[in-house]
């Protein structure tokens, strides 16, 4: 029963993940230096995410609207992101972005708090 539930989780985040394919629209728009400067920026950003979730379809929908290159980090069991997640974070919980700032860095769950934290700080 727990495995069909999966199938059929999956299956449907599989439909979602297309639709958001075909949907997504146009990319903000930068000028080179700009672009460039951002590009340096999310350099220190990763997004833990599965690639069927629908909270993360949703947050990767966000950031390719913002026209941002940021990592994915696949959370899947079997994955080694995973470990890291449940080691920095405190759960395996997705999505999640790594923040790195200073030296420091922070671990912000939430897709919500994730695209408001992205739009603030790039639209
Ligand atoms: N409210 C959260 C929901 C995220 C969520 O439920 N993610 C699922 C995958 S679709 C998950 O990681 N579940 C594992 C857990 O909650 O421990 C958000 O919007 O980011």
């Amino acid at each position: 029963m727990k495995i069909l539930i999966k199938l059929i989780r999956n299956a449907l985040g599989v439909i979602i993940a297309t639709l958001d394919l075909v949907t997504r629209g146009s990319k903000l728009k930068r000028t080179p230096e700009q672009q460039q400067e951002v590009n340096k920026e999310v350099e220190q950003l990763a997004l833990y995410q599965f690639f069927a979730c629908p909270f993360c379809i949703k947050t990767r929908r966000a950031i390719y609207k913002l026209n941002l290159p940021i990592e994915k980090r696949s959370a899947s069991e079997g994955s080694p992101h995973r470990q890291e997640l449940l080691a920095g974070g405190g759960r395996v919980k997705v999505p999640c972005l790594r923040i790195e700032k200073d030296g420091k860095v922070e671990w912000m769950y939430e897709s919500s708090d994730i695209i408001r934290y992205l739009e603030q700080r790039f639209a």
